[in-house]
């Protein structure tokens, strides 16, 4: 057989094993069956808005809210990062921009342009601020802390700028004076603050949408005449004791919705981030003063809370 004809031969089966190898190749698909890295799961979960550089999505950021004092191109400058437990201070604080410049525009959301959040890290002492800013930017409240400790400030905000998305972001603020570590509260259903009984069903569920209902009673019978605080019938931070990742929900249906009665109860449809221990911390409105009720509830993967009806959040939304 002469060279030709070999090396024609020759082709013709490489030819040949090429296409037999290509389909075989297209029948079977990719070797890589692996799946996507955990943390791609994670991105996606609905909890948590995307707080990429500036707002802008390139990347959903998982992080629950509160744990950062610097994220989406954002930081929170804390002027006043130490006072003295039991004495009157003016607490002041300002937010930067990627260039550090002090953020003066800000989109109001229920009704105000940036709410503060203060928690001791013993989850004992909380307050829901609204601080008053200057035209450079810098922002200031009076402030009196009933004990001594540290405690963690939230700046809770939404910059005016083109596509940003809220932001909460956390400083640590100490505050000097004799300290002695409180337990945290046992978890409980029923709570009273002032002369209110505030009663909590519901149960959280790690990375699960539950319902949780509030009810309000006064002297043994339901309030039925809650007021607008801020937009809505309540408010509720839910913070994870350990490191305080921060949660900030807003109940179900709205004044003047039509449907919604001015209590006695509240619903809210809440995510907790992971299992563990959480202070929940219910601001509402009655007669023209606002309290506080907070509970201690453990969010773990056999509570039994019943999933929102249609499995959809109900135009709330958390932060
Ligand atoms: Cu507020």
């Amino acid at each position: 057989m002469n060279t030709g004809v070999k090396i024609t031969a020759f082709t013709v089966v490489i030819a040949a094993t090429f296409a037999a190898a290509y389909g075989v190749g297209a029948a079977t698909g990719p070797l890589t069956s692996a799946p996507e890295p955990a943390a791609h799961a994670e991105h996606n979960r609905p909890a948590s808005p995307d707080r990429s550089a500036g707002g802008h999505s390139s990347h959903a950021d998982t992080t629950p809210a509160g744990l950062q004092i610097s994220q989406a191109g954002h930081t929170l400058d804390l002027k006043t990062p130490r006072l003295t437990a039991g004495e009157k201070t003016e607490l002041r604080f300002a937010i930067r921009d990627q260039e550090g410049r002090q953020v003066t525009a800000y989109r109001r959301e229920h009704g105000k342009e940036l709410h503060l959040i203060l928690a001791s890290r013993d989850l004992v002492t909380y307050r829901h601020l609204h601080p008053t800013r200057a035209a450079d930017g810098t922002w200031s409240t009076p402030l009196t802390l009933p004990a001594a400790g540290s405690y963690r400030v939230f700046a809770d905000f939404t910059p005016a700028t083109e596509g940003a998305t809220n932001l909460t972001l956390g400083a640590d603020l100490a505050a000097s004076g004799t300290y002695k570590a409180p337990a945290l509260p046992e978890p409980a259903a029923i709570t009273t603050v002032d002369d209110y009984t505030v009663t909590l069903d519901g149960d959280l569920r790690p990375g699960k949408a539950v319902e949780l209902t509030l009810t309000v009673n006064r002297d043994g019978r339901p309030v039925t005449d809650l007021q607008p605080y801020l937009g809505a019938y309540g408010h509720l931070v839910a913070l994870r004791s350990g490191d305080l990742a921060y949660l900030h929900v807003h109940p179900n249906g709205e004044p003047g919705d039509g449907t919604t009665k001015p209590g006695p109860s509240i619903s809210f449809t809440v995510t907790a981030p992971s299992a563990g221990t959480y202070r929940l911390f219910l601001d509402f409105q009655h007669n023209g003063t606002v309290h506080t009720a907070a509970f201690t509830v453990q969010a773990d993967r056999t509570a039994g809370a019943p999933e929102p009806a249609n499995g959809e959040e109900h135009g709330n939304h958390q932060h």
